[in-house]
C-alpha cells in the first residue's frame, strides 16, 4: 500500500482516538434511545465486525486473482454478540489493538494486489484498493457518529 494512504490507522492517530473513546463514560456508551437504535458500544462493536470481516478480505484477496467472499448482515452481527454487555474499556482496547494490526496488514499489501477484484456478497465487483479505502471511510463515519452522540 502506498505510504501514508491510511493516516487514520497510524499508531499515534489510533492512540488518540482510543483516548477520546475512553473519555466517554461507560454508562453513556451503553445508553440506547430505542431498542432498534445502536448505543455507542454497539456502534463500536459494529466497527469491530467491520474490522474482522475486512481483515479476512485484506488477506484473502492477496492470495487469489479474484476474491468471492460473503457479506455480513450487520444487525445480526451486532445483536448476536451483545456488545452492550461488554466492558467499554475492553471494547475500546480490542478495537484499538485490532486496528493497529490491520494498519500493519494494509501497510504490507503489494501495490499490484490493490487491483485484485473482489465480489462481496451480491455486490458488484470492486478492487481491494477500494475495499481498503472504504474500510477507512466507514470507520471515520461511525467514529464521528460516536463523538456526536457522546457530546449530546
Ligand atoms: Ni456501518
Amino acid at each position: 500500500m502506498s505510504r501514508g494512504a491510511s493516516p487514520s490507522l497510524e499508531c499515534r492517530n489510533l492512540y488518540c482516538k482510543c483516548y477520546q473513546l475512553k473519555a466517554i463514560e461507560a454508562e453513556k456508551a451503553s445508553f440506547k434511545t430505542s431498542g432498534s437504535t445502536w448505543s455507542i458500544k454497539e456502534i463500536l462493536g459494529h466497527l469491530l465486525d467491520s474490522a474482522v470481516n475486512n481483515h479476512q478480505r485484506f488477506v484473502r484477496a492477496q492470495q487469489v486473482d479474484h476474491l468471492s467472499f460473503p457479506g455480513y448482515e450487520q444487525t445480526f452481527w451486532t445483536n448476536s454478540q451483545h456488545y452492550n454487555e461488554s466492558s467499554w474499556e475492553e471494547l475500546v482496547d480490542l478495537w484499538h489493538l485490532y486496528n493497529r494490526h490491520l494498519a500493519q496488514v494494509i501497510r504490507h499489501i503489494a501495490l499490484d494486489a490493490l487491483d485484485t477484484t473482489c465480489t462481496i456478497g451480491t455486490s458488484e465487483p470492486v478492487t481491494l484498493g477500494f475495499i481498503v479505502e472504504d474500510y477507512l471511510h466507514h470507520m471515520q463515519h461511525h467514529l464521528s457518529q460516536i463523538y456526536e452522540r457522546s457530546a449530546a
